[in-house]
C-alpha cells in the first residue's frame, strides 16, 4: 500500500521559483517540510524582491519569512480564493487574452466570484477584508506569480475542489505556462511522484491508464502476458474494471463500519512502505488489525502496525533493505527522474523490496508472468512486442519497460541509459532552468515528463506555448472531447505553439485523424504498424510524426475551469463535515451521502446533521515537524535524531490552555467526536490561536492512554513512543479521491 495522498505534480520546478515575482502558499510549510527547496523561495525574495504570501491556519516558520500572512480558518480556502478573484475581476487584473484562448468555463467562475464580496469572505474565512485586498493586489499585480500548495489544501472533504480552485486562480491571471509561474505542488515522500505515476493507487493502471478493457489489453501486451490470464486473476470480471479500496479506508473492508460493496471481507494485509498509524481514525484501524487473519509488514523497522494490534498470531515482520541498499529510478516532485546508485549491499538478513516481491510471485506461482515484460523489446517498424531474451537485468530492464509502456504522461524517453548519463553529469545542468550544458546540451535535468521520445529534451515547465515542442513546449492536453455545450474545447488561435505547423488548437492524435491534423499522408507500412492512438502506439510513429510537425501528441486544448463530470462543476465552498461554524451549513452544506465509492459508502450530510461544535468547539490541525518524518519510526529509532524532539505534544495557545487549567508542560487529553481520545504533553505556542490546536503526526506506540511497549519485539522499541494524532482525526473524505479530512476536524481539550 503506497501513497493515496496529494494531487498532481509541479507544473514548473523548484529552481524555477527563483523566477517568481510573487509567491502565494496555501497549506504548505516548506520552511519545515521542504527546507532545501525553500531556499529558492528566499532567493526569489532576495533577487526579485518577490512578495511571499502565506495562507495558513497556523503562524508557521514559513509564515515567519512571509511579507503577508492570512490567518485562515481550516477548510475555507475556496472562499478565500473566490474573494481574490472577486477583487481581480472587479479591477480588471485578469489576463483576458489567456482566458479567451486557453480556458473553458471561466464565465461560471466569474459568476460565482461575484457573490464572494470581501465582507462575506471575511465572515467565512476569518481573514480581514483589508488583508484580503492587500494580498490580492500584491499577488495579481506582480507577474509572474507562482502558487504553491501541499497537504493543507488536499486533506479535506473538499480537497479535490481546493486543488481545482488554485489552478483556476492561476489561469485567471495568465500565470500558467510561464517561467516563475505555475502551480507548484510540493510533493511528499522520496519518489511519491513516481509511486503515483506508476499507479500505486486503486483506480487506474500505471501511467494513469483507466481500468477499461482497452487499457488492460494494452498492458497485457506490454507485460507479455495473456489478457485472459490477467482476467483469471480476478474473482469476477467486474472487479477488473472496478476501483479498489483506498489506503485511507482499507480497514473498513475488515470491520465493515459501513456497508461494503466488495465480494468478501479482507482476510490479509500486506504492508510495504507505509506506517499505518498515519491513516486517519487509528482506533478503527486497530480494530481491523486485531480482527484480520494475517498481517505482513515488509520494512526496515518495527512498523507500528504490528505494535498497535493486540493480535498475537499471524503477524510477520520481514526485514527489508533501505534505499541505500538498492538501485533504480525515482521521480522527483517536478516530474524529473533521477538514477540512484546503491551505497552498500543489503545488510544482515534483509532483502530488497523487489527481491521480496519476486519471492512472493514465485511462492504464489506467477513469477514468469511477473517478469515477462522485462524480456520484451518493441519492434517499432512492425508496431509489435517481441521476446528478445530469457533473463532480465534489474533495474535497467524494469526502467526500460516503463519507458516503453507509459505514453500518457510521456515517459517514452526515460531509458535507463539516458537517466544514468544524467546522474553522471549532474554538474552540467543549471539549477534555475534545468538546461544542460556541454555533453548534456539540449536536455533538461532528469528529463521532466512529458519526454515524448528517446531524443526529446524533457519538459521543465508544463503548458508553455512560447517554446517549441522540441524544447519542452506544449498546450493543455485535449482529454475531454472537441466540443462541450456548443463550445470548442480546443485552444484558440492566440495559443499557437511556437514552431508548430498547425495553427492554434488541435485534437489529441489518433491513427484516424493524424493525416488530417498534420496534413500528411501515411505510407501503408506506417498505417500497418501504428496503434489506435498515441497512448497505445507501440510503433511510436504518432509521437515521432507529431514532433516532426512541432506538435504535442496529446493535442492543444483549453484548460477546464468547469469540469462537467465532477459533483461540483466549478469549485464550491462546502463547510467541513465537522465545522465550528455550524451557522454556515445552511448556506454551504456538504454533499449528500454517497454510495459505493471505492467499495465503501461515504457519509456526508448524515454526519453534518449533528452540530458537534457545541461539545467539540476547537479546530484540530495536524501536520509535520522538521525533525521527524511520516509515522516517525525512522527518526524515533535513532538515538540522535530522536533527541531533537523526543516527545509527542500538542501546540496550544496559552489563553486556551489556561481556560482549562492546563499548564505548560503538563499532560492534557484531547477528545474527538465519537469517543476517541489521546493524552499528550501541552506545549504553549502562539503559532495557534485559541480556537484551534495543532498535533504533529509522527508518533505511535501509545493508544488512548495505553502504553503498548510490551508489543515491540525485543530490541526494536524506538527511543520515543507516543499517541498518534490520527487517533483523534475525524471521519470525513474527499468525494473524488477519498483523501481523509485530517486538516479540518473538531476536538475538545481537558486537563489530564
Ligand atoms: N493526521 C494526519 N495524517 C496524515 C497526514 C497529515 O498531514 N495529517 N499526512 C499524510 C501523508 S501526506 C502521508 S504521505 C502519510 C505518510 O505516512 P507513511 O507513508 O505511513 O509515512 P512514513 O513514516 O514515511 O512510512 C513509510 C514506512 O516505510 C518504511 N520504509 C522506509 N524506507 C523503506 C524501504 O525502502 N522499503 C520499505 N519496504 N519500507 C521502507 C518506513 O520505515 C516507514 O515505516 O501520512 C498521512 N497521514
Ligand atoms: N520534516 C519533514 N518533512 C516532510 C515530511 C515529514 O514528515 N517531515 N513529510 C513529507 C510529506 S509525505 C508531505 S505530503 C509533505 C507535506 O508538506 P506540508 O503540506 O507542508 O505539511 P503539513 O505540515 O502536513 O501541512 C502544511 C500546512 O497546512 C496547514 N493547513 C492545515 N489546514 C489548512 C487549511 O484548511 N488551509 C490552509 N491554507 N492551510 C492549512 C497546516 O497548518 C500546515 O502548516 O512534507 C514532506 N516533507
Ligand atoms: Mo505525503
Amino acid at each position: 500500500m503506497a501513497n493515496t495522498w496529494g494531487y498532481g505534480a509541479m507544473t514548473n520546478h523548484l529552481g524555477d521559483i527563483q523566477n517568481a515575482k510573487a509567491i502565494i502558499v496555501f497549506g504548505a510549510n516548506p520552511a519545515v517540510n521542504h527546507p532545501v527547496g525553500f531556499k529558492n523561495f528566499l532567493k526569489a525574495k532576495e533577487q526579485n524582491n518577490a512578495q511571499l504570501i502565506v495562507v495558513d491556519p497556523r503562524y508557521t516558520k514559513t509564515a515567519a519569512k512571509a511579507d503577508m500572512y492570512a490567518h485562515i480558518r481550516p477548510g475555507t480556502d475556496i472562499p478565500f480564493m473566490y474573494g481574490m478573484l472577486h477583487i481581480i475581476f472587479k479591477n480588471g487584473w485578469e489576463d483576458k487574452g489567456f482566458i479567451k484562448n486557453r480556458v473553458y468555463g471561466m464565465d461560471d467562475v466569474i459568476k460565482e466570484a461575484k457573490k464572494w464580496t470581501p465582507e462575506k469572505v471575511a465572515n467565512v474565512t476569518g481573514v480581514s477584508t483589508e488583508m484580503l485586498y492587500q494580498i490580492t493586489r500584491a499577488y495579481a499585480t506582480r507577474k509572474p506569480g507562482t502558487l504553491i500548495w501541499a497537504m493543507g489544501l488536499t486533506q479535506h472533504s473538499i480537497g479535490s475542489s481546493n486543488t481545482r480552485m488554485a489552478p483556476i486562480l492561476q489561469l485567471a491571471l495568465g500565470n500558467m505556462g510561464v517561467a516563475g509561474g505555475g502551480c507548484n505542488i510540493l510533493r511528499g515522500h522520496d519518489n511519491v511522484q513516481g509511486a503515483t505515476d506508476m499507479c500505486c493507487l486503486s483506480h487506474s493502471l500505471p501511467g494513469y491508464y483507466g481500468l477499461s478493457d482497452g487499457s488492460w489489453k494494452y498492458f497485457a501486451k506490454q507485460w507479455g502476458v495473456d489478457y485472459n490470464w490477467l482476467k483469471g486473476r480476478f474473482k469476477a470480471k467486474k472487479w477488473m474494471n472496478a476501483k479498489g479500496f483506498t489506503l485511507s479506508r482499507w480497514y473498513e473492508g475488515v470491520i465493515k463500519e459501513d456497508p461494503i460493496h466488495s465480494s468478501s471481507p479482507i482476510k490479509a494485509v500486506w504492508i510495504q512502505g507505509n506506517g499505518i498509524t498515519t491513516i486517519s481514525r487509528t482506533a478503527s484501524v486497530q480494530k481491523a488489525l486485531d480482527k484480520i487473519d494475517l498481517i505482513v509488514v515488509a520494512e526496515p523497522f518495527a512498523n507500528e502496525a504490528a505494535i498497535i494490534t493486540n493480535k498475537k498470531d499471524g503477524v510477520y515482520i520481514l526485514p527489508t533493505a533501505t534505499q541505500f541498499e538498492n538501485e533504480g529510478m525515482v521521480t522527483a516532485t517536478n516530474r524529473s527522474s533521477q538514477w540512484r546508485s546503491k551505497v552498500v549491499d543489503p545488510m544482515y538478513e534483509s532483502k530488497t523490496d523487489q527481491d521480496i516481491m519476486f519471492t512472493f510471485a514465485k511462492k504464489f506461482g506467477f513469477y514468469n508472468e511477473f517478469v515477462a515484460g522485462m524480456k520484451l523489446r518493441a519492434n517499432k517498424a512492425k508496431g509489435t512486442l517481441e521476446k528478445v531474451k530469457d533473463t532480465f537485468k534489474w533495474p535497467e530492464d524494469g526502467v526500460d519497460e516503463i519507458a516503453r509502456a507509459i505514453k500518457t504522461i510521456g515517459l517514452t524517453g526515460w531509458t535507463a541509459k539516458r537517466l544514468k548519463k544524467h546522474q553522471e553529469n549532474w554538474q552540467m545542468f543549471d539549477e534555475v532552468t534545468l538546461a544542460g550544458m556541454g555533453p548534456m546540451r539540449g536536455e533538461y535535468y532528469g528529463l521532466p515528463w512529458p519526454c515524448w521520445t528517446t531524443k526529446h529534451s524533457g519538459s521543465p515547465i508544463l503548458y508553455d506555448v512560447n517554446l517549441t515542442v522540441h524544447q519542452g513546449g506544449m498546450g493543455f492536453r485535449n482529454r475531454f472531447g472537441l466540443v462541450h455545450d456548443g463550445v470548442s474545447q480546443l485552444a484558440g488561435d492566440g495559443a499557437t505553439i511556437k514552431g508548430a505547423s498547425v495553427e492554434g488548437g488541435y485534437p489529441e492524435l489518433h491513427k484516424d485523424n493524424i493525416e488530417k491534423v498534420l496534413n500528411i499522408t501515411l505510407t501503408p507500412a506506417q498505417k500497418e504498424a501504428m496503434g489506435k492512438n498515441w497512448k497505445v502506439d507501440i510503433s511510436d510513429e504518432i509521437a515521432e510524426l507529431a514532433l516532426k510537425a512541432g506538435v504535442a501528441p496529446y493535442g492543444n486544448a483549453k484548460a477546464r475551469a468547469n469540469v462537467w463530470t465532477f459533483p461540483d462543476k466549478i469549485p464550491m465552498h462546502r463547510e467541513p463535515l465537522h465545522t465550528p461554524r455550524y451557522d454556515l451549513i445552511k448556506e454551504y452544506p456538504t454533499y449528500k451521502d454517497q454510495k459505493d465509492k471505492y467499495r465503501v459508502d461515504t457519509r456526508y450530510a448524515s454526519v453534518q446533521k449533528t452540530d458537534y461544535s457545541k461539545e467539540f468547539p476547537l479546530n484540530l490541525v495536524t501536520g509535520r515537524v522538521n525533525t521527524h518524518s511520516g509515522a516517525g519510526i525512522i527518526e524515533r529509532s535513532s538515538k540522535y535524531l530522536n533527541k531533537h524532539n523526543p516527545e509527542m505534544y500538542c501546540s496550544i495557545n496559552p489563553n486556551l490552555a489556561l481556560e482549562h487549567g492546563i499548564k505548560d508542560g503538563a499532560m492534557m487529553w484531547i477528545h474527538a467526536p465519537g469517543g476517541p481520545k489521546v493524552k499528550v504533553r501541552a506545549r504553549y505556542s502562539y503559532s495557534v490561536s485559541d480556537d484551534r490546536i495543532f498535533l504533529p503526526i509522527h508518533w505511535a506506540g501509545i493508544m488512548q492512554g495505553v502504553n503498548l511497549s510490551e508489543n515491540y519485539p525485543e530490541g526494536t522499541k524506538p527511543y520515543s513512543i507516543g499517541e498518534s494524532a490520527n487517533t483523534v482525526t475525524n471521519y470525513g473524505y474527499d468525494i473524488v479521491t477519498q483523501i481523509p479530512e485530517t486538516k479540518a476536524g473538531l476536538c475538545r481539550v481537558e486537563k489530564a
